[in-house]
């Protein structure tokens, strides 16, 4: 699609785009429309519908329209609707910090690492504490790999583990020693009561303890984790949805060869 529509910027086409102004497109730049669903706990029926708009525009949203409702079972109503948003934001004032690498598809870091550190880099990963969510740390690791992507399983140059799910702790630390692990791989899905912080942060004050913290790339993913809070809670990196293995295997092989350069 080079050259194409495909390959312009939005700004590119429409004039009226101001980027310290951005709200929502619908159908023409800066009409702010909304699509919103949602069920409230009411009989289906015109009092209902009612109550949707009136809510929605208590939302901040102006011109409010129920187009589709359905009573879900006695009681309750589910609607789908519009409403034009009446905020904005300046993009251009945005700043959120990102895990600094180039992203290398697999051969890439492979020959990174063969010509750079000349050795395979030992990685182990698990979804740890009670957490049993394997998909996430599947997807980034397992050989078949995840939407196109090889895991890193299948990496020449990664000697891969994936612990599987509801790891202790204490187990992989004990697996990362063994290994002589290069880097840990640590996902977190629930986030119910923050688990997931309390858990992450239990792993960076047992590697302390063992005096290992500063000797191995630690890493964290999931779906509501980003590389901010992940730094916050003493990781070197954090990935969030829509992260592949060519992600977190270039940072992992390029903050390696950093680290050694030192
Ligand atoms: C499948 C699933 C399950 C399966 C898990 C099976 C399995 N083998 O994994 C089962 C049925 C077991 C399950 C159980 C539970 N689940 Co569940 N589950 C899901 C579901 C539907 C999909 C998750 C998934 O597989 N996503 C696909 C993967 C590919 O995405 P991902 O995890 O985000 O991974 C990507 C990135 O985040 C990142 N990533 C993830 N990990 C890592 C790690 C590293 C190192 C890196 C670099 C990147 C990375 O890369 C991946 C690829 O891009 C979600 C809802 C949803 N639609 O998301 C709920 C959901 C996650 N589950 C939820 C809950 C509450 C539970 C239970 C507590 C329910 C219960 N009351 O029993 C239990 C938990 C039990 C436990 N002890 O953990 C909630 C979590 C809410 C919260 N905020 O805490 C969700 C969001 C559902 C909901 N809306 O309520 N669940």
């Amino acid at each position: 699609m080079s050259g194409g529509l495909y390959s312009m910027q939005s700004k590119d086409f429409d004039k009226t785009l101001d980027l310290t102004n951005v709200t929502p497109y619908g159908d023409t730049m800066n009409d702010g429309k909304v699509q919103l669903s949602f069920t409230l706990p009411v009989p289906a029926g015109a009092e209902a519908t009612e109550a949707a708009k009136q809510l929605i525009k208590k939302m901040g949203f102006d011109n409010p329209q129920v187009v589709f409702f359905r009573e879900l079972t006695p009681g309750f109503t589910f609607f789908n609707c519009y409403g034009n948003c009446t905020h904005n934001v300046d993009y251009t004032s945005i700043y959120v910090p990102k895990v600094e690498s180039d992203i290398m598809d697999m051969q890439e870091t492979d020959s990174y690492i063969k010509d750079n550190i000349g050795r395979p880099l030992v990685i182990i990963g698990a979804s740890t504490g009670t957490d049993a969510h394997t998909v996430g740390i599947d997807a980034i690791m397992n050989m078949k790999g995840y939407a196109g992507h090889y895991g890193l399983e299948r990496y020449e140059m990664f000697e891969a583990y994936n612990l599987g799910s509801q790891v202790l702790n204490e187990d992989f630390i004990a697996k990362a020693i063994e290994l002589k692990a290069d880097a840990l791989l640590v996902s977190q899905t629930v986030t119910q009561k923050d688990v997931h912080i309390k858990n992450l942060v239990e792993l960076v004050e047992l590697l302390e303890a063992e005096g290992l913290r500063d000797k191995v790339i630690l890493v964290c993913g999931g779906p509501r984790l980003n590389h901010e809070l992940a730094k916050e809670l003493g990781y070197d990196a954090g990935f969030g949805m829509n992260s592949y293995a060519d992600d977190v295997g270039s940072y992992i092989a390029q903050e390696f060869v950093r680290r050694n350069k030192q």
